[in-house]
Protein backbone atom coordinates (compact mmCIF):
# COMPACT_ATOMS: atom_id res chain seq x y z
CA UNK A 1 0.00 0.00 0.00
CA UNK A 2 1.51 3.85 -0.58
CA UNK A 3 0.43 6.20 2.03
CA UNK A 4 0.06 10.55 1.43
CA UNK A 5 0.74 11.37 5.43
CA UNK A 6 -0.15 14.94 5.43
CA UNK A 7 1.14 17.43 8.42
CA UNK A 8 -0.75 19.62 10.92
CA UNK A 9 -3.72 21.15 8.95
CA UNK A 10 -5.25 23.33 12.11
CA UNK A 11 -8.34 24.32 10.41
CA UNK A 12 -6.69 25.50 6.75
CA UNK A 13 -9.52 23.54 4.51
CA UNK A 14 -8.49 24.97 1.63
CA UNK A 15 -5.11 24.37 1.71
CA UNK A 16 -6.09 20.92 2.67
CA UNK A 17 -8.16 20.37 -0.46
CA UNK A 18 -5.81 21.77 -3.08
CA UNK A 19 -3.15 19.56 -1.45
CA UNK A 20 -5.62 16.23 -1.37
CA UNK A 21 -6.36 17.06 -5.35
CA UNK A 22 -2.47 18.02 -5.68
CA UNK A 23 -1.50 14.61 -4.94
CA UNK A 24 -3.79 13.01 -7.51
CA UNK A 25 -7.17 12.12 -5.53
CA UNK A 26 -10.34 13.23 -6.80
CA UNK A 27 -13.56 13.57 -4.19
CA UNK A 28 -16.39 10.77 -5.31
CA UNK A 29 -19.35 11.04 -2.45
CA UNK A 30 -16.89 13.77 -0.27
CA UNK A 31 -14.00 11.11 -0.28
CA UNK A 32 -11.03 11.26 -1.59
CA UNK A 33 -10.44 8.44 -3.81
CA UNK A 34 -6.91 7.84 -5.13
CA UNK A 35 -6.57 5.77 -9.21
CA UNK A 36 -3.77 4.12 -7.75
CA UNK A 37 -5.24 2.91 -4.59
CA UNK A 38 -3.25 5.34 -2.32
CA UNK A 39 -4.40 6.33 1.16
CA UNK A 40 -4.48 9.44 2.83
CA UNK A 41 -3.03 9.49 6.18
CA UNK A 42 -2.53 12.07 9.22
CA UNK A 43 -0.34 13.62 11.76
CA UNK A 44 -3.28 14.76 13.78
CA UNK A 45 -3.78 18.70 14.92
CA UNK A 46 -7.32 18.89 12.12
CA UNK A 47 -8.24 22.05 14.23
CA UNK A 48 -7.85 25.31 15.92
CA UNK A 49 -5.80 28.48 14.87
CA UNK A 50 -7.04 28.26 11.24
CA UNK A 51 -10.69 29.43 9.48
CA UNK A 52 -12.26 25.91 8.92
CA UNK A 53 -11.77 23.80 11.96
CA UNK A 54 -15.51 22.25 11.48
CA UNK A 55 -15.53 22.15 7.64
CA UNK A 56 -11.60 19.70 8.09
CA UNK A 57 -13.02 17.80 10.64
CA UNK A 58 -16.67 17.22 8.86
CA UNK A 59 -14.38 15.38 6.34
CA UNK A 60 -12.70 13.04 8.80
CA UNK A 61 -15.42 12.04 10.48
CA UNK A 62 -16.59 10.90 6.86
CA UNK A 63 -13.39 9.00 6.18
CA UNK A 64 -13.49 7.47 9.65
CA UNK A 65 -17.43 6.42 8.75
CA UNK A 66 -16.07 4.95 5.57
CA UNK A 67 -13.41 2.87 7.56
CA UNK A 68 -10.77 4.93 5.51
CA UNK A 69 -9.77 7.00 8.45
CA UNK A 70 -5.63 6.72 9.84
CA UNK A 71 -5.18 9.84 11.82
CA UNK A 72 -2.74 10.06 14.83
CA UNK A 73 -4.56 12.18 17.38
CA UNK A 74 -2.34 15.30 18.31
CA UNK A 75 -2.56 17.81 21.36
CA UNK A 76 -5.16 19.75 19.99
CA UNK A 77 -7.30 16.84 19.49
CA UNK A 78 -6.74 15.70 22.69
CA UNK A 79 -7.73 19.47 24.54
CA UNK A 80 -10.92 19.34 22.16
CA UNK A 81 -12.02 16.17 23.11
CA UNK A 82 -11.78 17.26 26.90
CA UNK A 83 -13.94 20.46 25.50
CA UNK A 84 -16.81 18.56 24.07
CA UNK A 85 -16.62 16.47 27.48
CA UNK A 86 -17.74 19.42 28.95
CA UNK A 87 -14.29 19.24 31.10
CA UNK A 88 -13.04 22.93 31.97
CA UNK A 89 -10.34 23.59 29.90
CA UNK A 90 -8.54 27.06 28.92
CA UNK A 91 -9.95 28.50 25.82
CA UNK A 92 -6.51 29.49 24.30
CA UNK A 93 -3.88 28.78 22.14
CA UNK A 94 -6.47 28.12 19.21
CA UNK A 95 -9.03 26.50 20.56
CA UNK A 96 -11.10 29.37 20.81
CA UNK A 97 -11.49 29.86 16.75
CA UNK A 98 -12.91 26.46 17.29
CA UNK A 99 -15.48 26.97 20.16
CA UNK A 100 -16.33 30.33 18.02
CA UNK A 101 -17.25 28.17 15.08
CA UNK A 102 -19.36 26.07 17.29
CA UNK A 103 -21.01 28.93 18.73
CA UNK A 104 -22.31 30.23 15.19
CA UNK A 105 -24.08 27.12 14.97
CA UNK A 106 -27.97 26.08 16.36
CA UNK A 107 -27.75 24.53 19.77
CA UNK A 108 -28.66 21.32 18.47
CA UNK A 109 -26.19 21.26 15.52
CA UNK A 110 -23.10 22.05 18.35
CA UNK A 111 -24.65 19.22 20.69
CA UNK A 112 -24.31 17.11 17.91
CA UNK A 113 -21.15 18.11 16.40
CA UNK A 114 -19.58 17.73 20.01
CA UNK A 115 -21.09 14.32 20.31
CA UNK A 116 -19.68 13.48 17.08
CA UNK A 117 -16.08 14.29 17.38
CA UNK A 118 -16.27 12.24 21.30
CA UNK A 119 -17.22 9.46 19.10
CA UNK A 120 -14.22 9.94 16.60
CA UNK A 121 -11.41 10.90 19.16
CA UNK A 122 -12.26 7.65 21.27
CA UNK A 123 -11.97 5.82 18.07
CA UNK A 124 -8.21 7.11 17.57
CA UNK A 125 -5.55 5.04 18.27
CA UNK A 126 -2.21 6.49 20.19
CA UNK A 127 -0.46 6.18 16.90
CA UNK A 128 -1.10 4.72 13.53
CA UNK A 129 1.02 1.66 12.41
CA UNK A 130 1.62 0.98 8.89
CA UNK A 131 3.07 -1.52 6.00
CA UNK A 132 3.89 -4.15 9.23
CA UNK A 133 5.14 -1.58 11.62
CA UNK A 134 7.53 -0.01 8.99
CA UNK A 135 5.47 3.21 9.29
CA UNK A 136 4.79 4.91 11.99
CA UNK A 137 2.62 7.94 11.68
CA UNK A 138 2.46 10.17 14.92
CA UNK A 139 1.51 13.64 16.21
CA UNK A 140 4.73 15.29 18.29
CA UNK A 141 6.75 11.76 18.03
CA UNK A 142 7.86 8.19 19.87
CA UNK A 143 11.08 6.28 21.19
CA UNK A 144 12.21 3.40 19.32
CA UNK A 145 10.97 1.46 23.13
CA UNK A 146 7.16 2.84 23.38
CA UNK A 147 6.55 1.36 19.72
CA UNK A 148 4.24 -1.64 20.52
CA UNK A 149 4.14 -1.34 24.18
CA UNK A 150 0.88 -1.05 26.15
CA UNK A 151 -0.66 2.21 26.78
CA UNK A 152 0.88 4.42 29.28
CA UNK A 153 0.20 8.11 30.41
CA UNK A 154 3.58 8.47 29.70
CA UNK A 155 3.79 6.79 26.05
CA UNK A 156 0.29 9.03 26.02
CA UNK A 157 2.46 12.35 27.04
CA UNK A 158 5.04 11.70 24.53
CA UNK A 159 3.51 11.21 21.20
CA UNK A 160 0.82 14.76 21.96
CA UNK A 161 3.18 16.74 23.47
CA UNK A 162 6.59 15.10 22.20
CA UNK A 163 9.80 14.96 24.36
CA UNK A 164 8.63 18.23 27.00
CA UNK A 165 11.30 18.93 29.37
CA UNK A 166 9.25 20.99 32.19
CA UNK A 167 10.76 24.19 31.52
CA UNK A 168 8.83 26.99 30.17
CA UNK A 169 10.59 29.23 28.00
CA UNK A 170 10.60 33.02 27.47
CA UNK A 171 7.76 33.54 25.47
CA UNK A 172 5.19 30.42 27.85
CA UNK A 173 5.99 27.75 25.35
CA UNK A 174 7.28 24.35 26.67
CA UNK A 175 10.56 23.53 26.32
CA UNK A 176 10.31 20.79 23.41
CA UNK A 177 13.87 18.44 22.81
CA UNK A 178 14.89 17.27 19.86
CA UNK A 179 13.68 13.86 20.01
CA UNK A 180 14.14 13.12 16.54
CA UNK A 181 18.28 13.49 16.75
CA UNK A 182 18.20 10.87 19.24
CA UNK A 183 15.80 8.42 17.60
CA UNK A 184 17.97 5.07 16.25
CA UNK A 185 15.22 3.02 15.52
CA UNK A 186 14.09 1.12 12.23
CA UNK A 187 10.90 2.06 11.50
CA UNK A 188 10.34 5.18 9.96
CA UNK A 189 8.25 7.99 11.95
CA UNK A 190 6.13 10.37 10.40
CA UNK A 191 4.99 13.41 12.87
CA UNK A 192 4.58 17.00 12.97
CA UNK A 193 3.77 19.31 15.91
CA UNK A 194 6.70 22.04 15.44
CA UNK A 195 6.50 23.96 12.58
CA UNK A 196 9.39 23.75 10.34
CA UNK A 197 10.28 26.20 7.30
CA UNK A 198 10.91 22.76 5.31
CA UNK A 199 10.18 19.37 5.80
CA UNK A 200 13.01 17.67 8.13
CA UNK A 201 14.06 14.71 7.37
CA UNK A 202 16.63 13.07 10.10
CA UNK A 203 17.50 9.79 10.14
CA UNK A 204 14.45 7.49 10.00
CA UNK A 205 12.19 10.60 10.90
CA UNK A 206 10.50 13.25 8.69
CA UNK A 207 8.92 16.42 10.61
CA UNK A 208 6.17 17.22 7.90
CA UNK A 209 4.25 20.67 9.83
CA UNK A 210 5.38 23.00 7.49
CA UNK A 211 3.05 25.46 9.53
CA UNK A 212 0.39 26.06 7.23
CA UNK A 213 -1.66 27.92 9.79
CA UNK A 214 1.63 29.97 10.29
CA UNK A 215 1.77 30.94 6.72
CA UNK A 216 3.90 28.62 6.07
CA UNK A 217 2.51 25.60 3.41
CA UNK A 218 0.40 22.39 3.73
CA UNK A 219 2.94 19.12 2.86
CA UNK A 220 2.04 15.70 2.45
CA UNK A 221 5.35 12.68 2.87
CA UNK A 222 4.91 10.45 0.41
CA UNK A 223 5.22 6.88 1.58
CA UNK A 224 7.47 4.50 -0.05
CA UNK A 225 8.78 7.40 -2.52
CA UNK A 226 10.03 9.82 0.02
CA UNK A 227 8.77 12.46 -1.19
CA UNK A 228 7.13 15.53 -0.12
CA UNK A 229 4.25 17.53 -1.98
CA UNK A 230 3.45 21.03 -0.50
CA UNK A 231 1.20 23.78 -1.35
CA UNK A 232 1.43 27.23 -0.17
CA UNK A 233 -0.58 28.78 2.94
CA UNK A 234 -3.39 31.41 2.40
CA UNK A 235 -2.61 32.62 5.98
CA UNK A 236 -0.23 35.37 7.46
CA UNK A 237 3.31 34.61 7.87
CA UNK A 238 4.43 34.29 11.05
CA UNK A 239 8.02 33.82 10.87
CA UNK A 240 8.49 33.65 14.85
CA UNK A 241 6.31 30.51 15.31
CA UNK A 242 8.82 27.94 12.71
CA UNK A 243 11.86 26.28 14.96
CA UNK A 244 15.41 26.17 13.36
CA UNK A 245 16.79 23.16 13.82
CA UNK A 246 20.41 23.23 13.99
MN1 LIG B 1 0.50 19.79 18.10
Amino acid sequence: MKYDVIGDIHGCFAELNELIKTLGYTFVNGLPIHADGRQLAFVGDAMDRGPASIQTLKLLFLMQDAGKLLYAPGNHCNKFYRYAKGNRVQQTHGLETTVAELDVLSKQEKVRFLARYRLFYERLPLYVALDTGQLIIVHAGIREQMIGSPFSKSIQSFVLYGDISGKTLPDGRPERRDWAKHYNGDPFIVYGHTPVGEARLLKNTVNIDTGCVFGGKLSAFRYPEMTIVSVPSHQPFHPEKFTYFT
